[in-house]
């Protein structure tokens, strides 16, 4: 009787150990759960963040693209100006409308020249402005080529011409004709 009773006993204590063990077992097993929950939420958190700065930079990229293509539909026409020593080709421009236009001018002759256009409703966009002409901001070198934007506000004939010393009397002039 008694050995039974021991027998009972010991049973009873490796239930008792074998369930306290299982216990640790699962304790752990929900830690180490928590832990990949917390990790994966990191993680989901991280993607996110970086979702979001992708998206932000897509539509900063975006706007920028839309801001230089407005610019460029803001210029109706580029129109290019060649100079020789001492003329300019084609000394007459005409132009369909008012609004603004890029003069693409280009020293091919052997000497410095620049441009100048002025006639009442003119107004220089980014180069010197003073009032009624635009000038090309830089003189230029031989083979060296520069942009003047011109805004004409209505219809007219405008003066263009060289404004380095004597190019216009030597007859480095013409004229912008805008209907
Ligand atoms: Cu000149």
């Amino acid at each position: 009787m008694t050995s039974v009773r021991v027998l009972v006993g010991v049973l009873a204590m490796l239930l008792l150990v074998g369930a306290a063990v299982g216990c640790g077992q699962a304790a752990d097993k929900s830690k180490q759960e928590a832990k990949k929950k917390v990790e994966g939420k990191a993680q989901q958190v991280k993607q996110e963040a970086k979702k979001k700065g992708q998206a932000k930079e897509q539509q900063a990229k975006k706007q920028a693209k839309k801001k230089l293509e407005q610019k460029k539909q803001d210029v109706i026409k580029t129109v290019a100006i060649k100079e020789t020593d001492f003329k300019l080709s084609p000394s007459t421009v005409t132009l369909s409308k008012p609004g603004t236009y890029a003069f693409k001018v280009e020293d091919d002759g052997s000497t410095q020249h620049s441009l100048e256009i002025e006639g009442e409703g003119v107004k220089s966009e980014g180069g010197e402005d003073e009032g009624g002409e635009a000038q090309l901001e830089q003189t230029l070198d031989p083979g060296q080529s520069g942009v003047l934007m011109v805004s004409f506000q209505k219809p007219g004939t405008y003066e263009m011409y060289c404004p380095v010393d004597g190019h216009e009397q030597m007859g480095m002039k013409g004229k912008v004709v805008v209907k």
